[in-house]
């Protein structure tokens, strides 16, 4: 199934009803059916075809909404790029997707490498005013891809995740009836719209129910209390550091504001079961946390009715099978820890031109997700860490081996180990341990380097010098065993 006729229920079928508001503008469903055929018609103009790619590098606005619809009714697949990536990052995922055109605004087009063809957002706009409003559509399946959306997986380098129409679709679907959207909803979106969390999740549980959405260019805790009091979500989605930002509100407000929300998701990084009881003590609303991954879309959750444990990230969603798997790929008791197997229609089609991950990543028709968990006698699953070193920062991935490969070429460095040290907002932040010759290393040109080349959330917040990694009798790095960061 394509996405479009579960758009179109809104798009069509809600058509003078509002659909979203973004800095002051107001838009019906009927106004986002034609900015998107206008852009659809000027993106055709321009020769792009179906499985064609066309990436976006944009801080959220209404036209990273025209831009996705338009791709759904062109057949193109979308390539969203993390607004905070820079050189290297950036060479890579549009080397590895070759995408006809980038579509930036112009105070971020400076960051993308040379050599790519950068569509401004603006011009596009503009271009698009006159053209017709009628809709151009192609034909698409459940298999029609439909977007690449970059993963680091469990290596260095990241790869496309290949999601198609039915993927979204099964994904949405899902979240509409299990949280039980409803068009009297009013959801705040903060999240960014490059990620799946706010795009998969947000825009489409928006999409299907045909609620009201308010769009924010990004999160800023400073105006949470603004946003909440004016705008009253009744739905809000957030990864942990927005909620643990959120028990800064004052107590009355923060009151005002759980009485009206119905719904409050946590996800991309473990919630910890201290900021679950904070939340609710102070708004009086339980958060629902579930857990997913680019690959996968939502794969378990923490019921709508029920007991929403915390620490927890619930039962599998009614479309999505798990496997608590160990190292054989035996399927292990219940209350005993393995790793994560996931099946269903949910599950991304396989790796962007990388027959070898994929290869590696499936077995049997399951996707190994490599998180580590356990699950309880009554079903509800426990997630215990990753088999891999990934860090999450924010609720953004950082796999240490793409920075230790950096920060390794740097002058004077010996030896490198990034690693995940706690913070109390952002869940964790890296850090690097590095043996360094004292008379070549120079900490504030590396600094600047690693910052021209990778994204904020990944800067190592400090260089901790040590004399020698410590390491097994073959040469592994055990990071286990490098002392505590102190901050
Ligand atoms: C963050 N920063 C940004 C943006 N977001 N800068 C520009 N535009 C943005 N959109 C930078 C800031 O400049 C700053 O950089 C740093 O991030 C922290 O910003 P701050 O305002 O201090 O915010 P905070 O209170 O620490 O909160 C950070 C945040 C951000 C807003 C929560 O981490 C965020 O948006 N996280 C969402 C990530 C997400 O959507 N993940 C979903 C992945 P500096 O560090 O230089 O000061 S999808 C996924 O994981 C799976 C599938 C799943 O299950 O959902
Ligand atoms: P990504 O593939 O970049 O979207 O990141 C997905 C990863 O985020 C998963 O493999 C998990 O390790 C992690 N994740 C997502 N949701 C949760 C959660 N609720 N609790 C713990 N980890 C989570």
């Amino acid at each position: 199934m394509s996405l479009l006729p579960l758009f179109d229920a809104s798009l069509l079928g809600r058509a003078a009803q509002p659909a979203l508001e973004f800095g002051g503008v107001a838009l019906t469903f009927g106004d986002l059916e034609a900015r998107s055929n206008r852009l659809a018609h000027t993106l055709r103009a321009r020769g792009l075809k179906p499985g064609d790619r066309l990436a976006f590098f944009l801080q959220n606005r209404v036209d990273v909404i025209d831009l996705w619809l338009a791709g759904v009714k062109l057949g193109l697949i979308v390539v969203p790029v993390n607004v905070l990536y820079r050189e290297r990052e950036l060479k890579h995922i549009l080397a590895d997707a070759e995408p006809t055109a980038v579509v930036t605004s112009s105070d971020m087009a400076g960051f993308l490498p040379a050599g790519v063809t950068v569509w401004d957002v603006d011009v596009l706009a503009a271009e698009s005013a006159p053209a017709p409003a009628e809709r151009a559509a192609v034909a698409a399946t459940s298999d029609t891809p439909l977007s690449l959306i970059y993963t680091s997986g469990t290596t260095g380098a990241s790869k496309g995740a290949v999601l198609t129409h039915g993927n979204f679709a099964a994904n949405g679907h899902a979240l509409v009836t299990e949280w039980r959207f409803t068009e009297r909803d009013r959801y705040l979106a903060t999240l960014p719209l490059f990620h799946v969390h706010g795009l998969a999740n947000g825009i489409h549980c928006w999409l299907f129910s045909g609620c009201h959405l308010r769009l924010t260019e990004r999160f800023e805790h400073a105006k949470a209390a603004e946003w909440f009091g004016e705008y009253r979500p009744t739905v809000f989605f957030g990864v942990p550091a927005m909620f643990i930002r959120l028990l800064e509100m004052p107590a009355d407000v923060a009151r005002a504001i759980g009485a009206r929300l119905r719904l409050a998701v946590s996800g991309s990084a473990p919630l910890p079961a201290e900021i679950h009881e904070k939340f609710r003590q102070l708004y009086g609303s339980v958060i629902l946390e579930r857990y997913g991954m680019t690959e996968t879309l939502m794969n378990v959750g923490n019921p709508y009715e029920g007991e929403r444990r915390p620490g927890t990230v619930g039962k599998p969603f009614a479309h999505v099978q798990v496997k608590i798997c160990d190292e054989a790929g035996a399927t292990v008791p219940d209350g005993t820890t393995g790793e994560l197997w996931v099946k269903g229609p949910n599950v991304c089609s396989g790796y962007w031109r990388r027959p070898e991950a994929s290869a590696a990543a499936w077995r049997d028709g399951w996707f190994q997700t490599g998180d580590i968990g356990e699950r309880a006698l009554d079903g509800y699953i426990t997630l215990k860490g990753r088999r891999s070193d990934l860090i999450i920062s924010g609720g953004f991935n950082i796999y240490p081996r793409e920075m230790e490969e950096l920060i390794l070429e740097q002058a004077g460095v010996r030896e490198v180990a990034v690693v995940g040290a706690p913070d109390s907002v952002r869940g964790e932040v890296p850090i690097a341990y590095v043996v360094v010759d004292a008379a070549k290393f120079d900490e504030a040109a590396v600094t600047a380097h690693l910052r021209s080349q990778f994204a904020s959330f990944k800067q190592p917040r400090a260089f901790v010098r040590v004399d020698a990694l410590p390491r097994t009798a073959l040469g592994k790095v055990q990071k286990r065993l490098l002392p505590p960061w102190k901050g």
